[in-house]
Parts: C-alpha cells; structure tokens; sequence
C-alpha cells in the first residue's frame, strides 16, 4: 500500500499558475496510490518541455532525457527491467515533433508501458511556437500569419498505427483523468492518452473554457465500442465542435514485446546475475570481443 505522501517531491513546480501540468502531476500520484504502486516500483521518463518536468516533481525513480528521446529511452529500461511501471510524460512537441518517430515504431513493438501526450497544442517551454497539433492557421511568434501546416491527431495516429490503447482526457476533469490513467496503467502493452491541457501563458485560444464547452465522455455513449477499431478510428477523428474522451481502443490480445522477448521470460535482466545472461545480452569486454568483432 502507498500513499499520496510517498510520492512528495522536495521540489515545487515551477509551472505558471493555472497550467493544465498541474493536474496532471496530481492525477498521477492518484492513478499509480489507486493502484498501491510505491514509488519504487515506478519509472516516470520524460522528453524536455513543460510538462517533461513531472520526474522533478514526484518522488520515483525518474529520467530527464533529451527532447523528443523519452520513448526509446523508456523502452530500454523497461527491457532492463520490465518489473517496473513505467510512464512517459512528455508534451505534444516531444511526443508528435522530434519525437514522432519514436512515436509510431512504439506503437509496432506494443512495450507494456503507458505513455501520457501533455497536448496544450504549442511548444510552452520554448514560449508559444506552433506546434505539430496546432491547428492550421495558428497565428504565433513563429507564424505570425498564420501556421500553413495541418494539425496532427495523436488519437488517429493511435489508432491508424496499432497502438493497443488509444483514449483522451482533459485536464479540467480531475475523475476522468485519474479514471483513464489506472485504465491505461492497468492495460498490458502500449497505452497512449492524449491529455488536452491547456497551456494559460501562450495559448489562449484552446483554453480550460474552450475545451469544457466541447469535450464529452465517449464512454457514456450508447453505441461505445471500444474493442472495434473502426468505430475507435471514426471517434478519433471526431474534432471540433465535439471531442471525445475517454478510452476509445482497447486491443487485449496482442502480446507485448516484452512477452515475446525469450531471455525476459526468467525474470527481469536487471535482477539476474551477469553470467547467467545469454552471451548476445552482456557488454563484451578484451579478447572476447575482438574475437567476436572478426568471426
Ligand atoms: C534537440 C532539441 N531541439 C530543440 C530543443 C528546444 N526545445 C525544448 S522544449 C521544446 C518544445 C517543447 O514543447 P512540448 O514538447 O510541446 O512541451 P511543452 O513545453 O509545451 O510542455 C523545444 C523546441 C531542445 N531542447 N532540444
Ligand atoms: S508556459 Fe504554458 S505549458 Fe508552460 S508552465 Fe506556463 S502555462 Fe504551463
Ligand atoms: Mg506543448
């Protein structure tokens, strides 16, 4: 058992007041106590923005990486280790820009980790450049008339790309968020939640305000299909004057990578002895890799 305490951090957010990063950091200690995670059971990884700073604020094991590089290095720990719980927190530049590519070869591998888009539509940290969700036609310091780009959609691309669960939440709904997040941690393979968090400094258009009169709950709807992925893709294209959030595919039997990797089938690498690994698994070091480098 865990409680909120544990997962105190001695740092203090540094966010401007009213940032929709706020809720999400306290979202998450409620998601990982519902679930009676310690905090040393949990890797929280992150790119660099804004909201990449969440592994400052909650006390778990946490890694800053470089921006955009949050997934592939959460992918090696999780192989390292795959005892762990571990989460991706990073912003719509870090996930969908430099880092889509990590993005969408994550969605073919199905890791079992959970990986949370802090989508505010701008690059915050950067102060206010259009970023790859913006719509088109955003006007900012680096459009000034106007973005000429088409916004991306992390739901349709979840969705298109075979990630196993694909939902959204929002930042002005504290039940919801932690609702989606024990769902997604609580799913095996890749999770992706597209959180519509607004940033109150640079984007003042797709404020708390703006989404509140659009969002609604797609679980509640009669026709909720969440196992049937071409009713996942309809709803996921869905945008405007309604969005939807909530779980919109779920997928349960496609086995995570880490099941299909042999060697993580005796346990976790990080907890084995170094002579019991499959030579291919450790660092060759002297003689034994030069033999190895010309055979
Ligand atoms: C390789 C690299 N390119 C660019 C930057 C500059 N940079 C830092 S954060 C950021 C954008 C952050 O936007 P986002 O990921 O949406 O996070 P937010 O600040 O909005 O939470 C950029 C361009 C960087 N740190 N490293
Ligand atoms: S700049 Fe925007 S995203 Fe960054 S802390 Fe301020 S309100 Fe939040
Ligand atoms: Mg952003």
């Amino acid at each position: 058992m865990s409680n909120l305490d544990d997962f105190l951090s001695p740092e203090s957010p540094t966010w401007c007041p009213g940032c929709g990063d706020y809720t999400i950091l306290k979202c998450l200690k409620e998601a990982l106590v519902t679930q009676g995670l310690a905090p040393h059971e949990v890797m929280v990884v992150s790119g660099i923005g804004c909201g990449s700073k969440v592994p400052y604020y909650l006390r778990s094991n946490g890694y800053d990486s470089l921006h955009g590089r949050a997934l592939p290095v959460a992918q090696g720990i999780k192989l390292a280790n795959h005892a762990l719980k571990v989460i991706v927190v990073s912003g719509d530049g870090d996930s969908m820009g430099i880092g889509g590519n990590h993005f969408l070869h994550a969605m073919r591998r199905n890791p079992d980790i959970t990986h949370i888009i802090e989508n505010n539509q701008i690059y915050g940290l950067t102060k206010g450049q259009f970023s790859p969700t913006s719509p088109k036609g955003f006007v900012t310091s680096t459009s000034p008339d106007g973005s000429l780009e088409a916004a991306l959609n992390p739901m349709v691309l979840g969705v298109a790309g075979g990630a196993t669960f694909v939902s959204r939440t929002f930042s002005g709904d504290v039940r919801h968020m932690v609702e989606t997040l024990v769902r997604a941690m609580k799913h095996r393979g890749y999770s992706v939640i597209d959180v519509l968090q607004p940033c109150v400094t640079f984007n003042k258009i797709n404020s708390f305000k703006w989404y509140k009169e659009r969002v609604y709950d797609v679980t509640k709807s009669a026709d909720y299909r969440p196992q049937d992925r071409k009713w996942a893709f309809a709803k996921a294209l869905e945008w405007g004057e309604k969005i939807p959030i909530g779980v919109i595919y779920e997928d349960t039997s496609t086995p995570t990578y880490e099941d299909q990797v042999q060697v993580l089938q005796e346990g976790p690498l990080a907890e084995r002895d170094e002579r019991e690994r499959p030579i291919h698994w450790r660092v060759l070091a002297g003689e034994e890799k030069l033999k190895r480098a010309f055979c």
